[in-house]
C-alpha cells in the first residue's frame, strides 16, 4: 500500500489516501471506506480474512515450528517460501541426539507437500547470516510477511560454555539485525513476525503482571511522592539464560528498526510449546515435524511424554513449582495465521503473549503421569532432580494474554490433556519408542547454569498416589 496525501487548502483539508500495490487500477482511495467484504483481495477463511495468495516467507522452515507453519499456511492458500541452513539438525547431532519422530530430507518433504497437499513451497538453503543470499532471495520473492523462526531456541545449549553462548547470540542477534536492514531496503512495507519468548520477562518475585511487552496506557510509576506514566514503554525484561538474552536484544533491535524506518512488526512472546498434531502433519509420515526430547532441545511436556513411554522417571527440576505459560502446536499455528493476516501499522512495534494456559512443572508431570498410567497402562514414575538452572522454583506468576483473544479473535482449540494423549499415541508406536530408547542417554540434564560438570542429584522419586489419580479422573 502506498500512502498519498490529498488536499487543497493547506493543512486543514489534507486527507490520507492510499494506493493499493496489488490493485493500482483503483487509484487513490480512503482506506477507512473499504471493508474486507468490499475488497476483492481478501478472502474469508477459518481464521478470519486472508489476503488472497498472500506471500509469506518462513525463515527456519525446516524446524519444529517452521515446517508445521509452512504446511498449515500452504493449506490455507498462502504462497509459502522459506529458508533454512539445517542448523537444528546439526545441533541435535552435536548432542548425539535425533528427532524421535523421524523426518524426511528437505527434498522429500517438499515433494510430499506437493503430492499430498498440493502445496508448492519455494525453498532455498540459506543461512540467515549469509546476508547477500538472503537479500537475493527476498528480492526475488518480495514476501508480504516474513515469519522469523531462524534462531537457536535452546536455553541449555546457550549455557554449555563460551563457544555455545557466543554461537547462540551471534546467530540470533546478528541474524535478526541483518534481516532488519534487508527488510528496510527491499520490503519496508511487509510485516515482520518475530518469535520472541515469554522467558524474556522472567518471573518477577514481586508478582508484577507480565504485560504484553509494552506497559498499558494507565500504568504509572510511583516513587518519592512523585508519579510518572509508563504507558507505551517497553516493560522490564529479566531473561533466564543467554538464549533468552538474545531474544531481549532482538526485541530492542526490532523496536528501534520500527522507530527509525517505519517497519512494522509483531514480536511474539510465545510460551513453552508442546504437541505434535496438526491436520497436515498427520496426513503422511513424510509430512511430520521434528520432535526433540534431549536435554538441550526438548521442551518440558514433550520430554515428559517421551520419558513416560521409555520408562524413565519424569525429570522435575527442583521443587517443580516453576510456573510458565504454555501453548499447543496447533493453537500456536492458529495464532500465527491471525497475526500474519493483521499486520501492524507502519512504524508499529507490537507484542503479543502467545500462550493458552499457565501451569507449574509439577502439575504437568502429574498430568502426563496420569494419562500414561490410566490410558496407556505405563508404570510412570516422577523424579525430582537438583535444578541445573538458576531460576526460582516457587514464585508468583501473572501473565497477561488478552490481545490474541480480544483483538485477533484467537480461540484455543486444544486441551492440554488431549494433546498429551495425542503425543502418547504417536510416541508409543514401536518405531518411535525404539528411537526414544536409543537416545535415553541424552535425556537426563547435564548442563548446569553454573558451568560445573557434575550429574544432578536425585532429590526424590515417587509415583502419583491412587487417590490423586481417582480425584483427577
Ligand atoms: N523443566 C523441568 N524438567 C525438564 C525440562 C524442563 O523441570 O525435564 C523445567 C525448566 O526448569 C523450566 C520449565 O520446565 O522451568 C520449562 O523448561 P523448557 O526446557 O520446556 O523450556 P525453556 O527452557 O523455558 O525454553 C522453551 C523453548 C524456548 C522458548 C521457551 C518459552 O526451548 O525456545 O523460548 O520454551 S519460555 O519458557 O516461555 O521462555
Amino acid at each position: 500500500m502506498k500512502t498519498v496525501l490529498q488536499g487543497m487548502d493547506g493543512d486543514r483539508d489534507l486527507q490520507m489516501m492510499v494506493e493499493c500495490k496489488r490493485r493500482p487500477d483503483q487509484g487513490a482511495f480512503d482506506p477507512f471506506s473499504v471493508t474486507f467484504e468490499d475488497c476483492t483481495e481478501w478472502v474469508r477463511k477459518p481464521f478470519g480474512y486472508v489476503l488472497k495468495d498472500m506471500s509469506v516467507m518462513i525463515l527456519g522452515i525446516d524446524g519444529y515450528l517452521g515446517w508445521t507453519l509452512a504446511l498449515w499456511l500452504g493449506s490455507l492458500g498462502f504462497r509459502v517460501s522459506g529458508i533454512d541452513n539445517y542448523n537444528r539438525r546439526h545441533w541435535a547431532k552435536e548432542k548425539g541426539a535425533h528427532t524421535v519422530v523421524p523426518i524426511a530430507r528437505m527434498t522429500e518433504r517438499l515433494r510430499a507437500a506437493r503430492e499430498v497437499l498440493g502445496i508448492d513451497i519455494n525453498f532455498r538453503e540459506i543461512d540467515i547470516l549469509d546476508r547477500p543470499s538472503l537479500t537475493e532471495f527476498i528480492d526475488e520473492v518480495k514476501p508480504e510477511a516474513v515469519v522469523h523462526y531462524a534462531e537457536c531456541p535452546s536455553a541449555p545449549y546457550s549455557m554449555v560454555d563460551a563457544e555455545h553462548a557466543i554461537r547462540v547470540q551471534h546467530n540470533n542477534v546478528i541474524g535478526t539485525l541483518g534481516l532488519l536492514f534487508v527488510m528496510r531496503d527491499l520490503i519496508p512495507e511487509s510485516s515482520l513476525i518475530k518469535l520472541g519468548t515469554m522467558g524474556e520477562y522472567g518471573s518477577p518475585l514481586t508478582g508484577r503482571p507480565l504485560f504484553e511487552g509494552i506497559f498499558p496506557a494507565d500504568a504509572v510509576l510511583q516513587w518519592d511522592n512523585r508519579e510518572w506514566s509508563l504507558g507505551g514503554e517497553i516493560t522490564p525484561r529479566d531473561p533466564v539464560s543467554f538464549y533468552h538474552v538474545s531474544k531481549v536484544q532482538d526485541t530492542f533491535n526490532i523496536y528501534e528498526a520500527c522507530k527509525y524506518w517505519w517497519l512494522r512488526s509483531y514480536d511474539i512472546m510465545q510460551g513453552v510449546i508442546y504437541g505434535v498434531h496438526t491436520e497436515q502433519l498427520a496426513m503422511d509420515p513424510r509430512l511430520r515435524t521434528r520432535f526433540d526430547i534431549d536435554e538441550w532441545f526438548g521442551t518440558v511436556i514433550n520430554r515428559f511424554v517421551a520419558q513416560a513411554v521409555a520408562g524413565i522417571p519424569l525429570t522435575i527440576y527442583g521443587s517443580g513449582g516453576q510456573t510458565r505459560g504454555y501453548i499447543a502446536l496447533r493453537d500456536a499455528m492458529q495464532c500465527m495465521t491471525r497475526i500474519i493476516c493483521s499486520p501492524p501499522e507502519p512504524g508499529q512495534y507490537d507484542v503479543v503473549n502467545q500462550i493458552s494456559g499457565v501451569y507449574t512443572v509439577g502439575k504437568l508431570a502429574e498430568a502426563v503421569a496420569k494419562i500414561g498410567i490410566q490410558e496407556f497402562n505405563l508404570p510412570v514414575r516422577i523424579q525430582r532432580l537438583e535444578n541445573p538452572r538458576v531460576e526460582a522454583d516457587e514464585h508468583p506468576y501473572e501473565a497477561r494474554y488478552e490481545k490474541l483473544p480480544e483483538q485477533l479473535g484467537f480461540r484455543p482449540t486444544v486441551l492440554l490433556e488431549d494433546e498429551i494423549y495425542e503425543t502418547f499415541r504417536l510416541l508409543i508406536q514401536p518405531e518411535i519408542k525404539a528411537r526414544i530408547e536409543e537416545k535415553a542417554h541424552v535425556i537426563l540434564p547435564k548442563t548446569r547454569w553454573s558451568g560445573i560438570k557434575k550429574d544432578m542429584d536425585v532429590l526424590e522419586t515417587y509415583t502419583i498416589q491412587q487417590e490423586k489419580l481417582k480425584a483427577a479422573s
